[in-house]
């Protein structure tokens, strides 16, 4: 069971056990939309910050730059082993059986692909995705690799998708090949993002491994408590993504009346309450930040409390809503197979 562990102060709730033995780090860096600046976060949170937990994605298009912060930060005397890494499986780029990978043809076509924002999500591109983004990192393994969505787009597919652009998506298979990534030690852990709790169920009926973690939309306006009670109950960590309510676009919990009149009460910021009070529901929980400043804020959640009072208040938000609803990646209003949100959601909002 993922469970909390203490530092010698007896207080300290810094990182998670997962199934495996492996322990996650409580909180992480985000790294999404973090482009050119993402190195530079990268060593101000390790180097300065003290993060342990970086989390990142193929489909960021920053995992050079992540490589990067951590590259640096390792010369600056972190051991590889004391990192937990993250990265996701979007869509493969390579078609190894048809190329030589070392051609200079290989180059060209990987580079089409990438314009073309390559989406198909199957079995036989699971290990080449990982391949590629192991040397984007420039690491030997990952400490932890999921599945970005469970949702397979042909090559090419528009964003809105067009007609026949989302296909079915082989779960079982897509598994096995996480499952052998885990056997070959390429990936420390395996696990998943954006699933319901019908898609678990299902990955559950047939998973030789069972998932570590389930990666989540998480935060005080959207509490998401149906995938967390399940995961709980099947000892799977759930890590909460955009905690803060995310980026552009997002919900601005940092400005919410209760948040913020909590952060004065207890002298803390609006951003630290929103990251501990995914802490104390049991999640990592793995902020954003490209500011120096915020970025060591927002780890500083170790040596205080929510009070039970102002927890509650904070789960008592009103107005839950997703703000990552996946409508513009994979509803077509009108083909299908995702007509609406709902629809994606496996209808269990
Ligand atoms: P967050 O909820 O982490 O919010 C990030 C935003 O908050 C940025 O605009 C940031 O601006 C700002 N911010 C950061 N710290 C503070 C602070 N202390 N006070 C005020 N503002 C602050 O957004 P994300 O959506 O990026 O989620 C976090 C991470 O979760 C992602 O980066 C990604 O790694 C992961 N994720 C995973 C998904 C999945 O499908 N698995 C989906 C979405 C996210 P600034 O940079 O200027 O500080
Ligand atoms: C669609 C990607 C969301 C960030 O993980």
């Amino acid at each position: 069971m993922a469970h909390a562990t203490f530092t010698s102060e007896g207080q300290n709730m810094e990182s998670f056990r997962l199934l495996s033995g492996h322990k996650i780090p409580a909180v992480g860096l985000g790294t999404w939309r973090s482009g050119s600046q993402a190195a530079h976060a990268v060593v101000t949170a390790i180097v300065e910050g003290g993060y342990r937990h970086i989390d990142t994605a193929w489909e960021y298009g920053d995992q050079r730059e992540v490589g990067q912060g951590i590259k640096r930060a390792m010369h600056a005397g972190l051991e590889r082993r004391d990192l937990f890494v993250t990265s996701k499986l979007w869509y493969t780029l390579i078609l190894r059986k048809m190329i030589n990978l070392s051609s200079p043809l290989m180059n060209v076509l990987v580079g089409t692909c990438l314009n073309k924002r390559c989406t198909e999500l199957s079995p036989e591109r699971v290990r080449p995705a990982l391949q590629n983004t192991l040397k984007e990192l420039q690491l030997e393994y990952l400490d932890l690799y999921l599945i970005h969505w469970p949702i397979r787009l042909r090559e090419g597919a528009s964003k809105p998708p067009k007609a026949g652009d989302v296909l079915d998506f082989d779960m079982e298979g897509v598994w096995r090949e996480m499952e052998n990534l885990s056997k070959d030690s390429l990936v420390r852990n395996i696990g998943v993002c954006n699933f319901t709790v019908t898609k678990l169920n299902k990955l559950l009926g047939f998973a030789e491994l069972i998932p570590a973690v389930c990666q989540m939309e998480m935060h005080p306006g959207w509490r998401n408590d149906r995938i967390l009670e399940f995961c709980k109950k099947n000892e799977i960590h759930v890590t909460a993504y955009s905690p803060l309510g995310s980026q552009e676009g997002g919900r601005d919990l940092i400005h919410d009346q209760t948040v913020d009149r909590i952060a004065k009460k207890l002298n803390k910021t609006p951003g630290q309450i929103l990251v501990k009070w995914g802490l104390q529901r049991g999640t990592s929980v793995i902020p954003k930040s490209l500011n120096p400043e915020r970025i060591k804020e927002n780890i500083k959640v170790f040596d205080w409390v929510i009070p039970e009072q102002d927890f509650q208040a904070l789960n008592s938000i009103t107005d839950q809503k997703r703000v990552i609803d996946g409508e513009d990646l994979f509803v077509n209003k009108t083909e299908g197979p995702f007509r609406s949100v709902a629809d994606l959601w496996d209808h269990e909002d």
